[in-house]
Protein backbone atom coordinates (compact mmCIF):
# COMPACT_ATOMS: atom_id res chain seq x y z
CA UNK A 1 0.00 0.00 0.00
CA UNK A 2 1.17 2.99 -0.60
CA UNK A 3 2.65 5.60 1.73
CA UNK A 4 3.46 9.61 0.97
CA UNK A 5 4.09 12.77 3.30
CA UNK A 6 2.48 16.28 3.46
CA UNK A 7 3.63 19.30 5.33
CA UNK A 8 1.07 21.42 7.42
CA UNK A 9 1.26 25.11 6.84
CA UNK A 10 -0.74 28.08 8.50
CA UNK A 11 -0.26 30.83 11.00
CA UNK A 12 0.22 30.20 14.38
CA UNK A 13 -2.53 29.06 16.83
CA UNK A 14 -4.78 27.76 13.92
CA UNK A 15 -4.56 24.54 14.60
CA UNK A 16 -2.63 22.81 13.11
CA UNK A 17 -1.03 20.34 15.77
CA UNK A 18 -4.58 19.98 17.39
CA UNK A 19 -5.77 18.61 13.52
CA UNK A 20 -2.76 16.69 13.36
CA UNK A 21 -3.11 15.18 16.80
CA UNK A 22 -6.99 14.43 15.52
CA UNK A 23 -6.36 12.84 13.00
CA UNK A 24 -3.36 10.43 13.97
CA UNK A 25 -3.83 9.88 17.60
CA UNK A 26 -0.01 10.56 17.94
CA UNK A 27 1.62 13.80 19.65
CA UNK A 28 3.15 16.27 17.01
CA UNK A 29 4.63 18.15 19.97
CA UNK A 30 7.29 16.56 20.48
CA UNK A 31 9.26 18.83 23.38
CA UNK A 32 7.77 19.59 26.89
CA UNK A 33 8.82 23.14 26.15
CA UNK A 34 6.17 23.11 23.47
CA UNK A 35 3.44 21.76 25.34
CA UNK A 36 4.04 24.12 28.28
CA UNK A 37 3.85 26.94 26.15
CA UNK A 38 1.18 25.54 23.92
CA UNK A 39 2.96 26.27 20.85
CA UNK A 40 4.90 24.73 18.27
CA UNK A 41 8.59 25.51 18.11
CA UNK A 42 10.06 22.91 15.92
CA UNK A 43 9.30 20.08 13.45
CA UNK A 44 6.83 17.23 14.67
CA UNK A 45 5.91 13.79 12.57
CA UNK A 46 3.37 11.44 13.11
CA UNK A 47 0.97 9.41 10.71
CA UNK A 48 -1.92 7.85 10.68
CA UNK A 49 -3.85 4.68 7.66
CA UNK A 50 -6.48 6.84 5.51
CA UNK A 51 -9.94 4.96 4.73
CA UNK A 52 -7.92 3.46 1.12
CA UNK A 53 -5.21 1.87 3.19
CA UNK A 54 -2.78 4.57 2.38
CA UNK A 55 -0.81 5.88 5.26
CA UNK A 56 0.23 9.51 5.60
CA UNK A 57 3.21 10.78 7.45
CA UNK A 58 2.46 14.32 8.62
CA UNK A 59 5.59 16.99 9.30
CA UNK A 60 3.76 19.52 11.58
CA UNK A 61 5.33 22.77 11.00
CA UNK A 62 5.45 25.94 13.81
CA UNK A 63 3.42 28.99 12.79
CA UNK A 64 4.97 31.51 14.80
CA UNK A 65 7.04 34.00 13.32
CA UNK A 66 9.98 33.62 14.98
CA UNK A 67 10.18 29.89 13.98
CA UNK A 68 10.00 30.47 9.92
CA UNK A 69 12.94 28.74 9.31
CA UNK A 70 11.98 25.15 10.76
CA UNK A 71 8.92 25.14 8.92
CA UNK A 72 11.35 25.90 5.88
CA UNK A 73 12.94 23.19 6.64
CA UNK A 74 9.98 21.02 7.42
CA UNK A 75 8.19 22.10 4.49
CA UNK A 76 11.17 22.17 1.76
CA UNK A 77 11.54 17.92 0.69
CA UNK A 78 7.62 17.40 1.40
CA UNK A 79 5.59 17.41 -2.23
CA UNK A 80 2.22 18.43 -1.08
CA UNK A 81 0.84 20.90 2.16
CA UNK A 82 -2.16 21.31 4.34
CA UNK A 83 -2.85 24.87 4.53
CA UNK A 84 -4.27 25.84 7.84
CA UNK A 85 -6.60 28.76 8.31
CA UNK A 86 -8.51 29.40 11.63
CA UNK A 87 -12.33 30.17 11.18
CA UNK A 88 -12.13 32.72 14.08
CA UNK A 89 -9.19 34.70 12.97
CA UNK A 90 -8.99 34.13 9.06
CA UNK A 91 -5.86 34.91 6.93
CA UNK A 92 -2.74 36.33 8.58
CA UNK A 93 0.84 37.33 8.15
CA UNK A 94 2.02 34.06 8.10
CA UNK A 95 -0.79 31.90 6.15
CA UNK A 96 0.85 34.67 4.01
CA UNK A 97 4.40 33.71 4.45
CA UNK A 98 3.73 30.05 4.43
CA UNK A 99 1.75 30.17 1.43
CA UNK A 100 4.60 32.28 -0.33
CA UNK A 101 7.06 29.87 0.72
CA UNK A 102 5.16 27.36 -0.77
CA UNK A 103 4.82 28.54 -4.08
CA UNK A 104 8.01 29.48 -3.99
CA UNK A 105 8.78 26.08 -3.94
CA UNK A 106 6.64 25.06 -6.23
CA UNK A 107 4.31 23.00 -4.35
CA UNK A 108 1.24 22.66 -5.97
CA UNK A 109 -0.83 19.81 -4.36
CA UNK A 110 -2.42 20.27 -0.92
CA UNK A 111 -5.64 21.31 0.75
CA UNK A 112 -7.34 23.98 2.46
CA UNK A 113 -8.36 22.99 6.03
CA UNK A 114 -10.25 25.33 7.67
CA UNK A 115 -10.11 24.77 11.60
CA UNK A 116 -11.52 25.80 14.88
CA UNK A 117 -15.08 25.59 12.51
CA UNK A 118 -16.64 25.52 16.07
CA UNK A 119 -16.20 28.67 16.93
CA UNK A 120 -16.41 30.85 14.14
CA UNK A 121 -18.64 29.81 10.51
CA UNK A 122 -15.85 28.91 8.57
CA UNK A 123 -17.67 30.72 5.31
CA UNK A 124 -15.78 33.68 5.64
CA UNK A 125 -12.19 32.55 6.63
CA UNK A 126 -12.60 30.07 3.64
CA UNK A 127 -14.04 32.66 0.92
CA UNK A 128 -10.63 35.11 2.08
CA UNK A 129 -8.22 32.26 2.11
CA UNK A 130 -9.75 31.22 -1.47
CA UNK A 131 -9.29 34.55 -2.93
CA UNK A 132 -5.58 34.41 -1.33
CA UNK A 133 -4.81 30.71 -2.65
CA UNK A 134 -5.71 32.45 -6.49
CA UNK A 135 -3.30 32.98 -8.85
CA UNK A 136 -0.81 30.55 -6.76
CA UNK A 137 0.85 27.38 -7.01
CA UNK A 138 -2.39 26.15 -5.06
CA UNK A 139 -5.06 27.83 -6.54
CA UNK A 140 -8.44 25.73 -6.47
CA UNK A 141 -7.46 23.04 -3.87
CA UNK A 142 -10.43 21.44 -2.09
CA UNK A 143 -11.17 23.05 0.73
CA UNK A 144 -12.28 21.32 4.05
CA UNK A 145 -13.98 22.51 7.18
CA UNK A 146 -13.04 20.74 10.23
CA UNK A 147 -12.76 21.25 14.12
CA UNK A 148 -10.12 19.86 16.12
CA UNK A 149 -12.44 20.13 19.18
CA UNK A 150 -15.34 18.14 18.21
CA UNK A 151 -13.83 15.84 15.34
CA UNK A 152 -16.26 17.95 13.28
CA UNK A 153 -15.23 17.40 9.64
CA UNK A 154 -12.71 14.67 9.85
CA UNK A 155 -14.37 12.14 7.97
CA UNK A 156 -14.64 15.02 4.58
CA UNK A 157 -10.80 15.78 5.66
CA UNK A 158 -9.79 12.25 5.48
CA UNK A 159 -11.32 11.47 2.21
CA UNK A 160 -10.06 14.52 0.96
CA UNK A 161 -6.60 13.41 1.83
CA UNK A 162 -6.73 9.96 0.08
CA UNK A 163 -8.07 12.31 -3.10
CA UNK A 164 -4.90 14.13 -2.63
CA UNK A 165 -2.79 11.27 -2.25
CA UNK A 166 -3.95 9.62 -5.39
CA UNK A 167 -3.44 12.67 -7.55
CA UNK A 168 0.53 13.41 -6.44
CA UNK A 169 2.66 12.10 -9.31
CA UNK A 170 4.12 8.59 -9.22
CA UNK A 171 7.66 9.28 -7.39
CA UNK A 172 10.64 8.02 -9.39
CA UNK A 173 12.32 5.18 -7.43
CA UNK A 174 15.47 5.27 -9.89
CA UNK A 175 16.13 8.52 -9.02
CA UNK A 176 19.28 9.53 -6.97
CA UNK A 177 18.70 10.09 -3.49
CA UNK A 178 19.01 12.91 -1.51
CA UNK A 179 17.95 12.81 1.82
CA UNK A 180 17.50 16.58 3.82
CA UNK A 181 18.04 15.83 7.50
CA UNK A 182 15.99 17.43 9.55
CA UNK A 183 17.22 15.82 12.84
CA UNK A 184 20.42 13.48 14.00
CA UNK A 185 20.27 11.95 17.31
CA UNK A 186 22.25 8.86 18.94
CA UNK A 187 20.59 5.93 19.74
CA UNK A 188 21.86 3.98 22.57
CA UNK A 189 23.52 0.80 20.92
CA UNK A 190 22.86 1.74 17.22
CA UNK A 191 24.97 4.77 17.05
CA UNK A 192 23.65 7.41 14.34
CA UNK A 193 20.20 8.05 13.45
CA UNK A 194 19.39 10.74 11.27
CA UNK A 195 15.77 11.19 9.53
CA UNK A 196 14.10 13.29 7.08
CA UNK A 197 11.87 13.11 3.96
CA UNK A 198 12.97 11.01 1.10
CA UNK A 199 11.45 12.79 -1.67
CA UNK A 200 12.32 10.81 -4.65
CA UNK A 201 14.69 7.15 -5.43
CA UNK A 202 14.62 4.20 -2.79
CA UNK A 203 17.08 3.91 0.13
CA UNK A 204 18.76 0.41 0.78
CA UNK A 205 19.81 -0.98 4.36
CA UNK A 206 23.76 -1.92 3.31
CA UNK A 207 23.82 0.84 0.93
CA UNK A 208 26.93 3.46 0.52
CA UNK A 209 25.90 6.83 0.74
CA UNK A 210 27.86 10.64 0.72
CA UNK A 211 27.58 13.12 3.07
CA UNK A 212 27.59 15.98 0.72
CA UNK A 213 29.24 18.55 1.85
CA UNK A 214 32.38 16.71 3.16
CA UNK A 215 31.93 13.63 0.25
CA UNK A 216 32.21 11.31 3.55
CA UNK A 217 31.47 7.66 2.91
CA UNK A 218 28.46 6.19 5.08
CA UNK A 219 26.99 2.79 4.92
CA UNK A 220 23.00 2.65 5.97
CA UNK A 221 23.33 0.27 8.83
CA UNK A 222 19.22 0.01 9.44
CA UNK A 223 16.09 1.68 8.18
CA UNK A 224 12.97 2.42 9.63
CA UNK A 225 9.48 3.87 8.24
CA UNK A 226 6.91 5.05 10.70
CA UNK A 227 8.31 3.01 13.60
CA UNK A 228 8.87 -0.03 11.91
CA UNK A 229 12.41 -1.29 10.67
CA UNK A 230 12.43 -1.93 6.79
CA UNK A 231 15.06 -3.45 4.11
CA UNK A 232 14.26 -1.00 1.55
CA UNK A 233 12.14 2.19 1.82
CA UNK A 234 10.87 3.89 -1.43
CA UNK A 235 10.14 7.81 -1.62
CA UNK A 236 7.67 9.48 -0.94
CA UNK A 237 8.31 8.63 2.05
CA UNK A 238 9.59 9.48 6.32
CA UNK A 239 13.00 7.35 7.04
CA UNK A 240 15.02 7.37 9.77
CA UNK A 241 18.66 6.13 9.06
CA UNK A 242 21.19 4.62 11.04
CA UNK A 243 24.40 5.06 9.96
CA UNK A 244 27.75 3.27 10.41
CA UNK A 245 31.00 5.45 10.09
CA UNK A 246 30.01 9.15 11.12
CA UNK A 247 29.88 10.57 14.54
CA UNK A 248 26.55 12.13 15.30
CA UNK A 249 28.27 15.35 15.69
CA UNK A 250 28.87 15.36 12.14
CA UNK A 251 26.23 15.52 10.78
CA UNK A 252 22.87 18.18 11.60
CA UNK A 253 19.77 19.70 9.89
CA UNK A 254 20.65 20.88 6.47
CA UNK A 255 23.37 18.64 5.84
CA UNK A 256 22.49 15.89 3.16
CA UNK A 257 22.88 12.52 2.40
CA UNK A 258 23.37 11.62 -1.53
CA UNK A 259 23.87 9.15 -3.69
CA UNK A 260 27.54 8.89 -4.92
CA UNK A 261 28.49 10.58 -8.18
CA UNK A 262 24.92 11.77 -8.72
CA UNK A 263 24.83 15.51 -7.80
CA UNK A 264 27.15 18.48 -7.69
CA UNK A 265 28.39 20.15 -4.13
CA UNK A 266 28.75 23.27 -5.25
CA UNK A 267 29.09 27.17 -3.67
CA UNK A 268 28.31 29.08 -6.52
CA UNK A 269 25.01 28.78 -8.78
CA UNK A 270 23.31 30.81 -10.88
CA UNK A 271 19.56 31.60 -10.61
CA UNK A 272 16.19 32.54 -11.85
CA UNK A 273 14.45 34.50 -9.62
CA UNK A 274 11.13 34.34 -9.13
CA UNK A 275 9.13 37.43 -8.58
CA UNK A 276 10.45 40.44 -7.31
CA UNK A 277 13.04 41.99 -9.62
CA UNK A 278 16.27 40.88 -8.64
CA UNK A 279 17.53 44.43 -8.12
CA UNK A 280 15.34 45.27 -5.10
CA UNK A 281 16.81 42.13 -3.55
CA UNK A 282 19.33 42.92 -0.63
CA UNK A 283 22.84 41.72 -1.11
CA UNK A 284 22.71 38.92 1.92
CA UNK A 285 20.19 36.36 1.93
CA UNK A 286 19.44 32.76 4.06
CA UNK A 287 18.87 30.61 0.70
CA UNK A 288 16.59 27.90 1.75
CA UNK A 289 16.65 24.11 0.02
CA UNK A 290 15.94 20.94 1.02
CA UNK A 291 16.06 20.97 5.04
CA UNK A 292 19.16 23.72 4.58
CA UNK A 293 19.53 26.99 4.81
CA UNK A 294 22.73 29.08 3.61
CA UNK A 295 23.81 32.45 4.03
CA UNK A 296 24.23 33.88 0.28
CA UNK A 297 25.14 36.95 -1.83
CA UNK A 298 23.42 37.89 -4.51
CA UNK A 299 25.15 39.24 -7.67
CA UNK A 300 22.23 40.58 -10.21
CA UNK A 301 23.27 39.39 -13.63
CA UNK A 302 19.84 40.36 -15.66
CA UNK A 303 16.56 41.53 -14.73
CA UNK A 304 15.35 38.34 -13.38
CA UNK A 305 18.79 36.43 -13.21
CA UNK A 306 21.64 36.27 -10.77
CA UNK A 307 24.97 34.53 -9.03
CA UNK A 308 24.47 33.20 -5.64
CA UNK A 309 27.35 32.85 -3.57
CA UNK A 310 26.50 30.43 -0.72
CA UNK A 311 28.23 30.25 2.52
CA UNK A 312 28.32 26.65 2.44
CA UNK A 313 28.16 23.95 0.04
CA UNK A 314 25.21 22.04 -1.24
CA UNK A 315 24.08 19.45 -3.73
CA UNK A 316 22.21 20.34 -6.24
CA UNK A 317 20.55 19.83 -9.58
CA UNK A 318 20.01 22.60 -12.58
CA UNK A 319 16.48 22.25 -12.13
CA UNK A 320 15.84 22.77 -8.37
CA UNK A 321 13.77 24.62 -6.56
CA UNK A 322 14.56 26.90 -3.55
CA UNK A 323 13.45 30.06 -2.08
CA UNK A 324 15.77 33.35 -0.75
CA UNK A 325 14.60 35.42 2.28
CA UNK A 326 15.60 38.07 4.24
CA UNK A 327 15.79 36.85 7.46
CA UNK A 328 15.94 41.13 8.89
CA UNK A 329 12.70 41.70 6.94
CA UNK A 330 10.18 39.00 7.52
CA UNK A 331 10.05 39.71 3.61
CA UNK A 332 7.75 37.24 2.16
CA UNK A 333 10.41 34.90 0.69
CA UNK A 334 10.96 34.68 -3.00
CA UNK A 335 11.81 31.28 -5.42
CA UNK A 336 14.68 30.31 -7.53
CA UNK A 337 15.01 28.16 -9.89
CA UNK A 338 18.51 26.50 -10.20
CA UNK A 339 19.94 27.15 -13.93
CA UNK A 340 23.61 26.38 -13.54
CA UNK A 341 25.21 24.44 -10.77
CA UNK A 342 29.28 24.51 -12.28
CA UNK A 343 28.66 28.25 -14.09
CA UNK A 344 31.55 29.93 -15.74
CA UNK A 345 33.82 32.57 -13.66
CA UNK A 346 33.58 36.04 -15.14
CA UNK A 347 36.13 37.99 -15.58
CA UNK A 348 36.40 39.24 -18.84
CA UNK A 349 35.11 42.66 -19.05
CA UNK A 350 31.57 42.21 -20.43
CA UNK A 351 31.34 38.24 -19.41
CA UNK A 352 28.60 39.52 -16.98
CA UNK A 353 26.29 41.14 -19.48
CA UNK A 354 27.17 37.48 -22.01
CA UNK A 355 26.09 35.34 -19.00
CA UNK A 356 22.94 37.48 -18.40
CA UNK A 357 22.14 37.17 -21.92
CA UNK A 358 22.70 33.06 -21.87
CA UNK A 359 20.81 32.60 -18.71
CA UNK A 360 17.73 34.57 -19.99
CA UNK A 361 17.42 31.49 -22.60
CA UNK A 362 17.80 28.61 -19.94
CA UNK A 363 15.26 27.31 -18.21
CA UNK A 364 16.16 23.49 -16.67
CA UNK A 365 17.71 20.81 -17.52
CA UNK A 366 19.08 20.65 -21.32
CA UNK A 367 21.32 18.73 -23.07
CA UNK A 368 21.77 20.23 -26.23
CA UNK A 369 22.16 23.72 -24.38
CA UNK A 370 24.41 22.51 -21.80
CA UNK A 371 26.75 21.15 -24.62
CA UNK A 372 26.40 24.49 -26.80
CA UNK A 373 27.62 26.35 -23.94
CA UNK A 374 30.35 24.18 -22.51
CA UNK A 375 31.44 22.79 -26.16
CA UNK A 376 32.63 19.74 -24.51
CA UNK A 377 31.64 17.64 -21.24
CA UNK A 378 31.87 14.55 -19.56
CA UNK A 379 29.00 12.26 -19.50
CA UNK A 380 29.22 11.79 -15.33
CA UNK A 381 29.78 15.38 -14.90
CA UNK A 382 26.56 16.21 -16.58
CA UNK A 383 24.43 13.35 -14.65
CA UNK A 384 26.13 15.00 -11.59
CA UNK A 385 24.36 18.65 -12.67
CA UNK A 386 21.47 16.69 -13.32
CA UNK A 387 21.11 17.10 -16.74
CA UNK A 388 20.00 13.52 -18.32
CA UNK A 389 22.60 12.00 -21.03
CA UNK A 390 20.81 9.32 -22.63
CA UNK A 391 20.23 8.93 -26.35
CA UNK A 392 23.52 10.73 -26.95
CA UNK A 393 26.98 8.67 -27.98
CA UNK A 394 29.96 9.68 -26.25
CA UNK A 395 32.65 11.35 -29.07
CA UNK A 396 34.94 9.28 -27.21
CA UNK A 397 35.39 7.94 -23.41
CA UNK A 398 32.65 9.13 -21.55
CA UNK A 399 33.12 12.70 -23.38
CA UNK A 400 30.03 14.62 -25.28
CA UNK A 401 30.27 17.08 -27.86
CA UNK A 402 28.68 19.84 -29.38
CA UNK A 403 28.08 18.90 -32.74
CA UNK A 404 29.30 22.14 -34.21
CA UNK A 405 32.19 22.51 -32.45
CA UNK A 406 33.88 19.07 -32.76
CA UNK A 407 33.03 19.44 -36.36
CA UNK A 408 34.90 22.91 -36.17
CA UNK A 409 38.03 21.18 -34.00
CA UNK A 410 38.02 18.28 -36.92
CA UNK A 411 39.07 21.15 -39.41
CA UNK A 412 41.33 22.99 -37.20
CA UNK A 413 43.22 19.45 -36.47
CA UNK A 414 43.43 19.61 -40.20
CA UNK A 415 45.08 23.05 -40.46
CA UNK A 416 47.49 22.19 -37.07
CA UNK A 417 48.88 19.11 -38.44
CA UNK A 418 49.42 20.70 -42.11
CA UNK A 419 51.18 23.67 -40.16
CA UNK A 420 53.24 21.22 -38.27
CA UNK A 421 54.16 19.29 -40.74
CA UNK A 422 55.38 22.05 -42.46
CA UNK A 423 57.23 23.27 -39.77
CA UNK A 424 58.92 19.80 -39.42
CA UNK A 425 59.57 18.90 -42.52
CA UNK A 426 61.74 15.82 -41.71
CA UNK A 427 59.58 14.14 -39.21
CA UNK A 428 56.30 15.94 -40.34
CA UNK A 429 54.00 13.41 -38.00
CA UNK A 430 52.78 15.38 -35.04
CA UNK A 431 52.32 14.17 -31.50
CA UNK A 432 48.92 13.73 -30.51
CA UNK A 433 50.03 15.74 -27.06
CA UNK A 434 51.27 18.82 -29.28
CA UNK A 435 48.00 18.74 -31.23
CA UNK A 436 45.93 18.30 -27.98
CA UNK A 437 47.80 21.49 -25.91
CA UNK A 438 47.15 23.61 -29.54
CA UNK A 439 43.47 22.77 -29.93
CA UNK A 440 43.58 23.31 -26.00
CA UNK A 441 41.43 20.35 -25.45
CA UNK A 442 41.55 17.97 -22.07
CA UNK A 443 42.03 14.70 -23.05
CA UNK A 444 44.10 12.63 -26.46
CA UNK A 445 41.38 10.66 -26.48
CA UNK A 446 39.76 13.52 -28.32
CA UNK A 447 42.20 14.50 -30.61
CA UNK A 448 42.59 10.31 -31.67
CA UNK A 449 38.52 10.72 -32.13
CA UNK A 450 38.84 13.94 -34.34
CA UNK A 451 41.16 11.89 -36.94
CA UNK A 452 39.49 11.48 -40.12
CA UNK A 453 41.08 10.42 -43.92
CA UNK A 454 43.09 11.57 -45.09
CA UNK A 455 44.88 12.13 -41.59
CA UNK A 456 46.29 9.11 -39.66
CA UNK A 457 47.30 8.37 -36.52
CA UNK A 458 49.88 5.68 -35.78
CA UNK A 459 52.59 5.48 -32.51
CA UNK A 460 50.71 8.53 -31.14
CA UNK A 461 51.16 10.51 -33.84
CA UNK A 462 48.88 12.36 -36.61
CA UNK A 463 50.06 12.23 -40.39
CA UNK A 464 48.38 14.46 -42.77
CA UNK A 465 48.47 11.19 -45.30
CA UNK A 466 49.93 13.16 -47.95
CA UNK A 467 52.60 10.70 -47.95
CA UNK A 468 50.25 8.98 -50.58
CA UNK A 469 49.83 10.23 -53.96
CA UNK A 470 47.24 12.61 -54.66
CA UNK A 471 45.85 9.75 -57.87
CA UNK A 472 45.51 7.05 -54.86
CA UNK A 473 43.86 9.59 -52.46
CA UNK A 474 41.14 9.98 -54.92
CA UNK A 475 40.73 6.43 -55.48
CA UNK A 476 40.53 5.38 -51.88
CA UNK A 477 37.59 8.26 -51.51
CA UNK A 478 35.72 6.58 -53.97
CA UNK A 479 36.12 3.12 -52.22
CA UNK A 480 35.22 4.81 -49.08
CA UNK A 481 32.32 6.25 -50.19
CA UNK A 482 31.32 2.23 -51.49
CA UNK A 483 31.89 1.13 -48.11
CA UNK A 484 29.91 4.16 -46.12
CA UNK A 485 27.02 2.97 -48.44
CA UNK A 486 27.27 -0.88 -47.46
CA UNK A 487 29.92 -0.75 -45.09
CA UNK A 488 30.53 -5.08 -45.38
CA UNK A 489 30.67 -5.24 -49.27
CA UNK A 490 34.38 -5.26 -49.73
CA UNK A 491 35.20 -4.32 -53.00
CA UNK A 492 35.71 -6.52 -55.58
CA UNK A 493 38.90 -7.03 -57.72
CA UNK A 494 37.53 -5.76 -60.54
CA UNK A 495 35.92 -2.13 -58.34
CA UNK A 496 39.59 -2.34 -57.17
CA UNK A 497 41.17 -2.72 -60.76
CA UNK A 498 39.04 -0.04 -62.26
CA UNK A 499 40.32 2.47 -59.60
CA UNK A 500 44.03 1.63 -60.32
CA UNK A 501 44.65 0.12 -57.22
CA UNK A 502 46.79 -2.55 -57.51
CA UNK A 503 48.40 -4.86 -54.85
CA UNK A 504 51.12 -2.47 -53.87
CA UNK A 505 48.26 0.90 -53.64
CA UNK A 506 45.82 -1.10 -51.56
CA UNK A 507 48.84 -2.20 -49.34
CA UNK A 508 50.26 1.86 -48.96
CA UNK A 509 46.57 2.58 -47.84
CA UNK A 510 46.78 -0.29 -45.13
CA UNK A 511 50.09 0.95 -43.79
CA UNK A 512 48.34 4.26 -43.64
CA UNK A 513 45.17 2.94 -41.81
CA UNK A 514 42.84 4.38 -44.33
CA UNK A 515 41.66 0.37 -44.93
CA UNK A 516 41.81 -2.44 -42.77
CA UNK A 517 42.91 -5.94 -44.25
CA UNK A 518 40.42 -8.45 -43.31
CA UNK A 519 42.45 -11.78 -45.02
CA UNK A 520 44.03 -11.69 -48.96
CA UNK A 521 42.06 -9.64 -51.10
CA UNK A 522 39.11 -8.25 -48.85
CA UNK A 523 39.54 -4.76 -47.26
CA UNK A 524 36.81 -2.65 -45.37
CA UNK A 525 37.18 0.54 -43.98
CA UNK A 526 38.74 0.27 -39.89
CA UNK A 527 35.49 1.28 -38.08
CA UNK A 528 34.09 -2.27 -39.79
CA UNK A 529 35.02 -4.15 -37.24
CA UNK A 530 33.16 -2.28 -34.35
CA UNK A 531 30.22 -1.84 -36.68
CA UNK A 532 30.50 -5.65 -37.32
CA UNK A 533 30.25 -6.27 -33.50
CA UNK A 534 27.61 -4.53 -32.74
CA UNK A 535 25.57 -5.93 -35.29
CA UNK A 536 26.23 -9.40 -34.91
CA UNK A 537 25.52 -8.52 -30.75
CA UNK A 538 21.73 -8.25 -31.95
CA UNK A 539 21.55 -11.45 -33.25
CA UNK A 540 20.32 -14.39 -31.36
CA UNK A 541 22.98 -16.41 -29.44
CA UNK A 542 25.18 -18.14 -30.77
CA UNK A 543 24.48 -17.79 -34.66
CA UNK A 544 25.39 -18.97 -37.90
CA UNK A 545 27.98 -17.96 -40.81
CA UNK A 546 25.06 -17.48 -42.94
CA UNK A 547 22.27 -15.44 -40.02
CA UNK A 548 25.68 -13.42 -39.99
CA UNK A 549 25.74 -12.84 -43.45
CA UNK A 550 22.07 -12.04 -43.91
CA UNK A 551 22.77 -9.32 -40.72
CA UNK A 552 25.60 -7.77 -42.53
CA UNK A 553 24.36 -8.00 -45.56
CA UNK A 554 27.13 -8.84 -47.23
CA UNK A 555 28.41 -12.55 -49.08
CA UNK A 556 30.02 -15.80 -48.09
CA UNK A 557 32.87 -14.24 -49.48
CA UNK A 558 33.80 -11.84 -47.20
CA UNK A 559 31.12 -12.91 -43.91
CA UNK A 560 33.50 -16.22 -43.73
CA UNK A 561 36.92 -14.47 -43.39
CA UNK A 562 34.94 -11.87 -41.32
CA UNK A 563 34.26 -13.86 -38.54
CA UNK A 564 37.68 -15.68 -38.74
CA UNK A 565 39.17 -12.27 -37.79
CA UNK A 566 36.82 -11.29 -35.33
CA UNK A 567 37.99 -14.75 -33.58
CA UNK A 568 41.59 -13.86 -33.94
CA UNK A 569 41.18 -10.43 -32.93
CA UNK A 570 39.20 -11.86 -29.04
CA UNK A 571 35.61 -9.60 -30.68
CA UNK A 572 33.94 -12.65 -31.16
CA UNK A 573 34.23 -17.15 -30.36
CA UNK A 574 33.86 -19.99 -32.58
CA UNK A 575 32.08 -22.75 -30.59
CA UNK A 576 32.82 -26.36 -30.85
CA UNK A 577 29.37 -26.75 -33.85
CA UNK A 578 31.23 -23.95 -36.04
CA UNK A 579 28.71 -21.77 -34.80
CA UNK A 580 29.47 -18.21 -33.74
CA UNK A 581 29.12 -15.85 -30.28
CA UNK A 582 29.83 -12.37 -29.78
CA UNK A 583 29.60 -13.09 -25.71
CA UNK A 584 33.55 -13.32 -24.95
CA UNK A 585 33.78 -14.78 -21.66
N1 LIG B 1 -12.29 25.21 19.82
C1 LIG B 1 -11.26 24.81 19.08
N2 LIG B 1 -10.03 25.05 19.49
C2 LIG B 1 -8.99 24.63 18.72
C3 LIG B 1 -9.21 23.95 17.53
N3 LIG B 1 -7.99 23.67 16.95
C4 LIG B 1 -7.07 24.17 17.80
N4 LIG B 1 -7.66 24.76 18.86
C5 LIG B 1 -6.99 25.41 19.96
O1 LIG B 1 -6.19 26.45 19.43
C6 LIG B 1 -4.97 26.56 20.13
C7 LIG B 1 -3.81 26.42 19.19
O2 LIG B 1 -3.85 25.13 18.63
P1 LIG B 1 -2.56 24.43 18.02
O3 LIG B 1 -3.02 23.16 17.41
O4 LIG B 1 -1.48 24.36 19.01
O5 LIG B 1 -2.19 25.46 16.92
P2 LIG B 1 -0.94 25.40 15.94
O6 LIG B 1 -1.42 25.87 14.61
O7 LIG B 1 -0.34 24.07 15.98
O8 LIG B 1 0.01 26.49 16.58
P3 LIG B 1 1.59 26.64 16.30
O9 LIG B 1 2.12 25.28 16.10
O10 LIG B 1 2.19 27.31 17.45
O11 LIG B 1 1.69 27.44 15.05
C8 LIG B 1 -4.98 25.47 21.18
O12 LIG B 1 -5.41 26.01 22.39
C9 LIG B 1 -6.01 24.51 20.66
O13 LIG B 1 -6.66 23.79 21.69
C10 LIG B 1 -10.55 23.70 17.11
O14 LIG B 1 -10.83 23.15 16.04
N5 LIG B 1 -11.56 24.16 17.93
MG1 LIG C 1 1.57 23.48 16.33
Amino acid sequence: MSTWVVATAGHVDHGKSTLVRALTGMEPDRWAEERRRGMTIDLGFAWTTLPSGATVAFVDVPGHERFVPNMLAGVGPVPAALLVVAADEGWKPQSAEHLAALAALGVTHGLLVVTRSDLADPAAATAQARGELAGTSLAGVEAVAVSGATGAGLDELRAALDRLGAALPAPDADAPVRLWIDRSFTVRGSGTVVTGTLGAGRLAAGSELEVAATGRAVRVRGLQSLGVPESTVDAVARVAVNLRGVERDALSRGDALVTPGRFTTTELIDVRVHGDPVADLPVMVVLHVGSAAVPARIRPLGTDTARLRLDRPLPLHVGDRALLRDPGLHRVPGGVTVLDVAPPPLRRRGAAAARAVELSKMDGPDLPGELRRRHLARASDLVRMGVPVGGVTPVAGEWLADPAHWAALGGRLVSEVDAYAAAHPVEPDAPVEVLRQRLGLPDRALVEALVRAPLTVHDGRIGTGRGLPERLLRALAAVRADLERSPFAAPEAGRLAELGLGPKEVGAAVKARLLLRIADGIVLLPSAVDAAVAELARLPQPFTVSSARQALGTSRRVAVPLLEFLHRQGRTRQLADGRHTTSTC
